[in-house]
Formats: C-alpha cells, structure tokens, sequence
C-alpha cells in the first residue's frame, strides 16, 4: 500500500467560537501520517453558498451537525478508504461526485471540507513539508516566491456580528509595512489605542464575534472617526501607512429594492446607497469595499464597480460566495474587481483554487477570509501564502480563534526568512 493510502477517516462534534457546533475531522494515511481540520461557519451567509448540513431538531437549538459526522464516519471513509491522498484534486471530485448536488445538501459542504482539508494536512505531514509548500506543489501553482497576505483587521463590529445599532458590519484598518510581523505589531497597537478612545468617551469596549469592539455608537461614520483617531493616537498616518477597509455586508440591509444603511433606519434607492458610500470614499482613506450592494444587485454592482474600481478594490463575498461560476459572470459584467476566499463557502479546496486561479487571471484581487463563527484551524493562513493571496481576512487582535490565524503568518515569516 502507497504511503499516503488513506487508512481511517474520523469526525466529531466540537464548538466553535459562537458556542456553536461545527465539524473536526481527523484523516490518517497508511504511514501514519494525520491532517486534523475544523471548519468554521458563518452568519451573514449568502444565499449562493453550498450547503451546510445541520441536524435540525431539538438539540444545540437544531444547530448540531451529527448528520454531517455520520456521513463523513459513515460514507466518505467508506468510499475513500485507500484512496492515495496525495491526488486531492481526484480526492475532492470524488466527494463532489458522491454527494452528486450542485450545492453539497446532501453530505453536507461542511462534512466535505472536514474531509478535504484535513486529507491535504495529512499529506503534508506525509510529504514533510509545510502546508502552504504542500499547497503550491500538489497543484502546481506557478507563482514566483513567498508573498505575506496585507492583513484586514476588523476593529469594530457591527451589523450581524455585533449587539449594536452600527449597520456597516465591519470596519478594518489595513496596515501596511515591508514585514508581516510589523503588519500585526501596528495593528494591536491601534486596537489598544482605540479602546482607550472609547473608554474615555464612556463606550463600551466589549467585543463582537470577531473580536473587534462593539460599541452602541451613534452611526458608522462615528465609527471611522474613532478609528482614524486611534491610527494618529498610535503615531501611524492614515492613508500613508494605514488604510481603512469596510464589509457593509450589503445583502444584510436589502429588503425589496430598498437599503437600510443610514443609522435612523429610513430606507435608501440603490443609487442613494451608491452615493452614501462614495462620500465614505472620497472623505476617508479607504482602499476597500466589500458587498457593497446585495448578492443579486448585479447592475448595481456593476455601476458601483465603474465609479469607484479604479479608486479601491470592490471585493464580492456574498456576492461571489467562491464559485467559479458567479465569479466568471462578474468578469464578464465587470463587475467587482476582487474576491473574498472562504473555503467553505464551497466546499473543497481544489475548488476554492479554482476560484482563486479564475480570479487571478482576470487580474482579480484575492482576499482569503474567515467566518464569523471559527475555530482555533489556521489553514487560511497557509492557503494565503501558497497562492500570493493581496489579502487575508481574520478578524480583531483579539480572541485567538482571530489571533491564530495571524500567529501562524508570523511563524510562516520567520520560516521563509523574510
Ligand atoms: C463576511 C464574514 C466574515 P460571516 O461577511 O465577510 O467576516 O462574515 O462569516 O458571518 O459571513
Ligand atoms: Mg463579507
């Protein structure tokens, strides 16, 4: 038998940082070589994403997910039992196949991607390299040296992620400097000057499910003030060394054509929501956007994206939601001119790089992200490195289910010597 034969396949139930249940999966090969991933879970889905299989009923408030271990316990080992490991593309299609939905609704997308990103873990562990070289070798990703993602740093939380009345649902500062390390170091050091802001004006300076503050504030643009002053606070100089980034999370807003953006919840035309937002752009110095109009809103989209595309990247999340074939109709439209990665938004690896490679080539930015509900797994962080990601997603300076992510990035640095 190959060595990267693979020889038990298990899930089981854990938590995630919500308190939620997810899926944790162990994959041994016959070498004994094992890959252990967790995957996260959102709460602003899109309505595009493939399907995440939860139990229903009673238990956890129908949020378990014993459905998607069984099928990973019971069929996918089944079905893959000596299967070599080291093919993860045949691997992956194979589980597309078995599952035979266009959405994965029947062995769940997060039963799959347990099983596809902990069997690549497992063959890196085999092949004894690092995950991110594991990553570029197996599908032969021709990209020229290591790159270290520009992290997005979400500082306040607001919309869906947050009990506040904030309705942009994450406002980041983007450090910028030659090292990644220094990149997290500016970062933590403008989270801690902003909490002494808020304190001092009386806000709370409790967090959100990503870790960034969540303050009852009196409207987004209150929000970026604190943000900009906690940047100089900090002795950085916004747009010189720091930006700033949005996810106004757009489709979270949109009921029947109208935008409840503004903070007195009065309903907003798509172009007076376009129009809102270009203020944001030409007042402050943003250099991103995401969703910033619902996931079907494609003229809108499309009208956004001619304003202000050369000006800042206009990411796709819920938008693209990592399908190669929503991404390919944005190219067509131009629409949008980047995409957020989430793995699971998908359901396998080889398909997640399909969706970076299909943006890459069309000059595309990537930001690699997280979820709101995650776990302590840094596979992002490593995905982010293998493909010379411009972005990685990942939350706060707190919480280490955010912090970990960047952690790994700074140990990824000091490995390649940069
Ligand atoms: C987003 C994500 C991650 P969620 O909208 O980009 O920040 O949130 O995981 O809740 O979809
Ligand atoms: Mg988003």
């Amino acid at each position: 038998m190959k060595a990267t034969a693979i020889k038990k396949i298990r899930a089981y139930e854990i938590l995630d940082s919500r308190g939620n249940p997810t899926i944790r999966t162990q994959v041994e090969l016959s070498d004994g070589s094992i890959g252990v991933a967790s995957v996260p879970s959102g709460a602003s889905t899109g309505v595009h994403e493939a399907l995440e299989l939860r139990d229903g009923g009673l238990r956890y408030g129908g949020r378990g997910v014993l459905k998607a271990v069984r099928n990973v316990n019971k069929i996918l080992e089944k079905e893959l039992s000596g299967f070599d490991a080291s093919f993860q593309r045949k691997l992956d299609e194979r589980m597309i196949d078995l599952d035979g939905t266009k959405n994965k609704k029947k062995l769940g997308a997060n039963a799959i991607l347990s099983v596809s990103l902990a069997t690549a873990r497992a063959c890196a562990v085999s092949k004894k390299m690092p995950l991110y070289r594991y990553i570029r070798s197996t599908y032969r990703l021709r990209e020229k040296g290591w790159r270290l993602p520009v992290p997005t740093m979400n500082i306040i939380n607001g919309g869906r992620h947050a009990d506040n009345n904030l309705t942009c649902q994450e406002f980041m500062i983007v450090p910028i400097h030659r090292k990644f390390s220094e990149r997290v170091r500016m970062g933590s050091q403008i989270f801690h000057s902003l909490s002494a802001i808020l304190s001092k004006k009386g806000f709370s300076t409790g967090v959100g499910d990503e870790g960034g503050y969540s303050p009852e504030l009196a409207n987004n643009d209150q929000a970026i003030k604190f943000i900009i002053q906690a940047i100089e606070a900090s002795k950085f100089v916004p747009g010189k060394n720091v930006f700033i980034a949005f996810d106004v999370a757009a489709s979270e807003i949109y009921r029947k054509g109208n935008y409840y953006f503004l903070s007195n919840k009065q309903a907003s035309r798509p172009d007076k929501m376009i129009r809102l937002l270009g203020e944001w752009l030409n007042k402050y110095p943003i250099i991103s956007i995401e969703d910033p109009l619902a996931e079907d809103d494609w003229e809108n989209w499309k009208l956004f994206t001619k304003k202000y595309g050369k000006k800042v990247a206009v990411v796709g999340d819920d938008l693209f939601v990592t399908n190669t074939e929503r991404i390919q109709k944005g190219i067509d439209e131009k629409v949008g001119n980047a995409v957020l990665i989430k793995l699971n938004q998908i359901g396998t690896l080889s398909e997640t790089i399909d969706a970076i490679y299909l943006a890459k080539k069309n000059n595309y930015k990537v930001s690699i992200s997280h979820r709101s509900g995650e776990t302590s797994d840094t596979f992002i962080a490593d995905l982010s490195v293998a493909v010379n990601a411009e972005f990685i997603k990942s939350g706060s300076l707190s919480r280490s289910e955010r912090v970990e992510k960047y952690n790994r990035l700074m140990e990824i640095e000091r490995e390649i010597g940069h």
